[in-house]
């Protein structure tokens, strides 16, 4: 397969590279950090987004080396920005499946963070609900250790799996992402309206931050604003760029 054999050199060939996009207070203008997003820089190809190869990745097997690749550019990046003077309080990054069960996550995550040499509380780590519910023992488990290292951990894409509100009550978790899904609708779909102030308002209740997904208008940012939620990320506010870019918009300090 063609496929494969891109996908193996592209780790060693320096392929991948990060694209970053701000996070801001639901003020819309105070950054408060940024979500870590994979792409492909293929030769032939371009730029290729994450959705067409990491399913393949997770069925080589390479998933965990190229998601050890990304938590480790991430944090070094994060240390650059810091150097920079530039006012990223922390990285988010996305965790697949196959990467929260493999064993030592956590140990390779400490040594990664002190590698970095960034504040440990820098760092953020996205899970699925599926991710979480798939075994909430062994989940609740590996939270634990990775708390203990000092990362904050979001529930990325939530509404759209099926948490007992049971465990999340019992995980060891500090925000809610509300999947983009639910924004598209706002401010004028009623559902999706209710589903959003519901979301936030059990948040609030379960003591954790709560931050929209796929804010694409005004509209929808005035709303979340209005009905508390803590932050917002979508293209309305800013597109996932590269760290340069990142650079150039906010100055340096
Ligand atoms: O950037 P884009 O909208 O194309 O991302 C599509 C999907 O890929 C999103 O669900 C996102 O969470 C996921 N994704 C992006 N970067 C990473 C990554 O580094 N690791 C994992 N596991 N998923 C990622
Ligand atoms: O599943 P996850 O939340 O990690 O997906 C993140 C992806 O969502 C990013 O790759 C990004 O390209 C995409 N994204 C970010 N903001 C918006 C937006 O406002 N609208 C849409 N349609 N996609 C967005
Ligand atoms: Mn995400
Ligand atoms: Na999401």
């Amino acid at each position: 397969l063609e496929l494969e054999s891109d996908l193996r050199h592209a780790l060693e060939q320096q392929q991948f590279v990060l694209h970053y996009q701000p996070q801001f207070l639901s003020d819309g203008k105070t950054l408060t950090g940024v979500e870590a997003l994979l792409r492909w820089q293929h030769p032939d190809r371009g730029l290729v987004p994450p959705g067409d190869f990491i399913p393949a990745l997770e069925e080589l097997g390479l998933v965990v080396e190229v998601g050890d690749w990304v938590l480790g550019e991430a944090c070094r990046q994060m240390a650059r920005w810091q150097a920079q003077g530039l006012a990223v309080q922390k990285v988010s990054v996305n965790l697949s499946a196959r990467q929260f069960s493999s064993g030592r996550l956590g140990q390779r995550i400490a040594a990664i963070l002190q590698a970095s040499g960034i504040a440990p509380g820098c760092l953020e780590l996205e899970l699925t609900e599926s991710i979480l519910m798939q075994d909430v023992g062994e989940a609740m488990r590996i939270l634990e250790s990775l708390k203990r290292l000092g990362p904050s951990i979001a529930i990325d894409d939530f509404g759209t799996g099926y948490s007992s509100l049971n465990y999340l009550k019992q995980f060891p978790i500090d925000v809610l992402k509300i999947d983009r899904s639910f924004v598209d609708g706002l401010p004028a779909g009623e559902q999706d309206a209710q589903i959003a102030r519901a979301i936030i308002a059990m948040a609030h209740s379960l003591k954790l931050s709560v931050i929209a997904e796929g804010v694409e208008t005004q509209a929808q940012l005035d709303f979340l604003r209005e009905h508390g939620c803590d932050e917002v990320q979508g293209f309305y506010l800013a597109r996932p760029m590269p760290a340069e870019r990142l650079l150039e918009m906010l100055g340096s300090a």
